[in-house]
Order: C-alpha cells, then sequence, then structure tokens
C-alpha cells in the first residue's frame, strides 16, 4: 500500500534535488569554514551562494542579517530571550505582547520569562482567528512594550496574521516586532522590505529543507544579545560550527520555495479546496477558519462525535498521515489551545485533525485520501457512545467556522 503524506506542516518530505546539492559537503568537502586552509576555504562559495539565496528569498538588504541556527524553536528563543535580556532584566521596558495562538516555543519561552518577572500580555483572536491592528493598538504601550510576536501563519489553521499592519503598528510605537513565518515561507510572499519586521525566524524542514537547520533575520541596527555564547561565527550574533550541508540545502529550498510560490497558490490550493469539499460533503463536520484567510495548503476540520486521535488512527491504518495539530503537542490530553482562543465549542476542540498538504501532494493522493476520511467518519460515528445520542444538534449541515 502506498502511503499518503498530509502532515506537511510537522514537516515536510526533502526535495531529492535539495538532498543532491547537500552531499558533497558531507564525505568531500567537509572542512571547517573557519579553516584557514584550502578544506576550510572551498565551502566558502556554496555558503555564500546559499546565503545569498536567503537573503533574496525574504528580499533582506545585505546590511541586515540572517543568522543560520539549528531551527525555529531555537530562533524564537533568541529573540524573546535576547530581548529579554536587552530591554526587560534591566529596564527601560518590561512587557512583550504576544497571542493565545503562538507555537509552543513561543508561548513556553513567554511563560519562562514571565517566571523572571516580565510583563507577558496575551491579546486574543477575534471571530477569524487572527489578530488585527486595532485590537494589537489596544495592547501596545510605548513606555513599557519592549516587544510584539505575532505568528505570520498560524501551523495548525493555516490563518495567515495581518503582519504588514502590526509591524506597521509597532513601528509607530516604537516598538519591536518580531514574526514567526515558519508556515508562511513558500505559502505566502514573505517580503522584509515591504513588512517592516525587526524579527523574522524560519526553519528549513517546512519547505522541504533538511531538519535541524533555520534562519534568524534580524534587521540593520537591531541589536539582539545571543543565546549561544562561544566563537565568532555569525557575526558573533550565534557560536557554533554552522552546519554547511544543511546551509546549503536551506538556501536552495529557500529559492526553490519562492519559485514555487505560484504552483503552491494555484495547484496546491485546488487540492486542498477538493479535499476540503470532500471533507465537508460529510455531515456535522466543522472547517476552521475562512478559506481565503488561510495558506493555501491547510485544513483543520473537526468532526462532530469523533475523537481526532480515533481518526488518526483509523487513518494511518489506511496508511494516511494527518495530524490532531502541533506534532510537538500530539500526545496532549486538553483540548486544542487554538480551539480554545477561537472560542470552539469543547466536543469540537477534542475533534480537531489538521491535514496540510505540499507540492509533491498528488490528485490521486487526495481522492483517496478524501475516500479514507468518509469511510473512517462513518466507522467511528457508527460505533461512538455520544454519536447520534443526547448532545446531537439535529442541524446536521457542514460549514467553516465564520460561516452562517
Ligand atoms: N511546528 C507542527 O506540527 P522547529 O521544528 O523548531 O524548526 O519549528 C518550530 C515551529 C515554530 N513555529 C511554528 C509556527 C511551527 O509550526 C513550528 C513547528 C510543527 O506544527 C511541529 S510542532
Amino acid at each position: 500500500m502506498d502511503r499518503i503524506y498530509l502532515d506537511s506542516n510537522a514537516t515536510t518530505i526533502v526535495d531529492p534535488r535539495i538532498r543532491e546539492t547537500m552531499d558533497p559537503f558531507f564525505c568531500r568537502q567537509y572542512g571547517n569554514p573557519n579553516s584557514l586552509h584550502s578544506f576550510g576555504t572551498e565551502v566558502h562559495p556554496a555558503m555564500r551562494l546559499a546565503m545569498d539565496r536567503l537573503y533574496s528569498g525574504i528580499n533582506a538588504s545585505d546590511q541586515d542579517d540572517i543568522v543560520i541556527n539549528s531551527c525555529a524553536s531555537e530562533g524564537n528563543n533568541h529573540v524573546l530571550k535576547g530581548v529579554w535580556f536587552d530591554l526587560i532584566r534591566n529596564g527601560p521596558k518590561s512587557e512583550i505582547v504576544t497571542t493565545q495562538v503562538e507555537h509552543p516555543c513561543v508561548r513556553n519561552s513567554c511563560a519562562f520569562l514571565e517566571s523572571l518577572g516580565a510583563k507577558v500580555t496575551t491579546m486574543p483572536v477575534n471571530s477569524d482567528g487572527i489578530v488585527d491592528a486595532d485590537t494589537l493598538r489596544r495592547h501596545i504601550h510605548p513606555d513599557r512594550t519592549a516587544l510584539v510576536s505575532v505568528m505570520w501563519a498560524n501551523n495548525e489553521t493555516g490563518l495567515i496574521f495581518p503582519v504588514r499592519e502590526l509591524a506597521e503598528v509597532c513601528r509607530e510605537n516604537g516598538v519591536l516586532f518580531h514574526t514567526d513565518a515558519v508556515q508562511a515561507i513558500g505559502k505566502v510572499p514573505v517580503d522584509v522590505a515591504r513588512v517592516p519586521v525587526d524579527f523574522l525566524t524560519f526553519s528549513a524542514h517546512k519547505f522541504h529543507g533538511p531538519k535541524g537547520v533555520g534562519g534568524l533575520f534580524i534587521r540593520r541596527g537591531v541589536k539582539l544579545t545571543p543565546l549561544i555564547h562561544g566563537g565568532e561565527q555569525m557575526g558573533g550574533k550565534r557560536a557554533g560550527t554552522v552546519n554547511v550541508p544543511y546551509l546549503v540545502g536551506m538556501g536552495l529550498a529557500m529559492e526553490m520555495a519562492v519559485d514555487n510560490l505560484a504552483f503552491e497558490n494555484s495547484a496546491v490550493r485546488r487540492l486542498r479546496d477538493r479535499l476540503e469539499d470532500a471533507i465537508l460533503s460529510i455531515p456535522e463536520t466543522l472547517v476552521v477558519g475562512k478559506r481565503e484567510l488561510r495558506t493555501p495548503n491547510t485544513i483543520l476540520a473537526s468532526f462532530r462525535g469523533i475523537e481526532g486521535e480515533a481518526m488518526i488512527w483509523d487513518l494511518n491504518a489506511s496508511g494516511i498521515a494527518a495530524s490532531t495539530g502541533s506534532a510537538c503537542a500530539s500526545e496532549s490530553l486538553e483540548p486544542n489551545p487554538t480551539f480554545v482562543a477561537m472560542r470552539i465549542s469543547d466536543d469540537l476542540a477534542h475533534t480537531g485533525i489538521r491535514f496540510s498538504l505540499s507540492r509533491f501532494t498528488t490528485a490521486e493522493e487526495i481522492d483517496r485520501a478524501a475516500a479514507a476520511i468518509r469511510r473512517s467518519a462513518e466507522r467511528l460515528r457508527a460505533i461512538s457512545s455520544t454519536y447520534g445520542k443526547a448532545g446531537q444538534t439535529g442541524n446536521n449541515r457542514s460549514k467553516r467556522n465564520g460561516e452562517e
């Protein structure tokens, strides 16, 4: 049985061309880039090309910095803890403003900084699942807010935040702005010349590069204390020998992600919509977020009366990979925090399933997955102790939330 991978927001398949580009840097050109001999210097051109591809992929200027690190969790920790050291620990500011729906690496870093004395203000999302500029204006305090951290696109719903407006509000108020762009690269245009962010984080494995390498954009002139001290790599902003093969892979992955943006927004979007239509043809099903507000590859669906995990196992037995939400929270028994933030009812909050496609997903896979999802929903509802009994709405129309 050919398996079908619909969990590309957790991680993506490495594009075979990217793997080929990385290959020489393991066993042939394996020198340390900081060495003075030829083994070290011969890797410089490939590193430069990779860096150029990253700068041009997000339209950064050569005065800005892109710090290569191990993953987006590291980049997000670096921004939050760096700002704490620079602006909060000894003043003059005291507060970080963020949202209820950030990835755990942002939420838990904020909770840690709160335990050290920072004030953390968490903005609610609106009925569309995002935070708008007016909400930010109500929560920002120029005299005390050090940093606003809002993701570009949510990993569970795919909902896209109005980061340009949010970044402009921060700029008008003299407050630093960070965006976690992990789920945006390759899905929407990410242009730091147009969107005035101070910090932006990304991770190669979300756009067909290798796991274990990411990048942190720092706007020219913005100070950020390092998270990892040591040697002078990355201009002293992040110590540690640069992972050359992974950097080379990430550079090409970024270039290909940008080249494939149009494809992602046409072909991948069409397949996503086809799967979504099939899911919504199953009674009492909800898809979170309006279609036009979401990244083109993501569906967060919920099936009344079915535990998300039960369906994941059922689909897995048919060779289909999906998830109940963030891969790193997949073992939590708590209701999904994104559903809670969007005030979606408790019974649905336990039933969320995320399907996320990529440019490698085929129409045949979507049709097989749609049939398997329907079979699973019927099977699990037939054996459910609650579905069709007390508590059922009687209204079996399926819809996207936000729709009447
Ligand atoms: N989200 C998901 O299943 P790393 O793996 O550290 O490079 O990326 C962390 C991360 C940060 N921000 C966002 C918005 C993310 O989606 C992720 C990774 C995966 O949703 C794994 S938990």
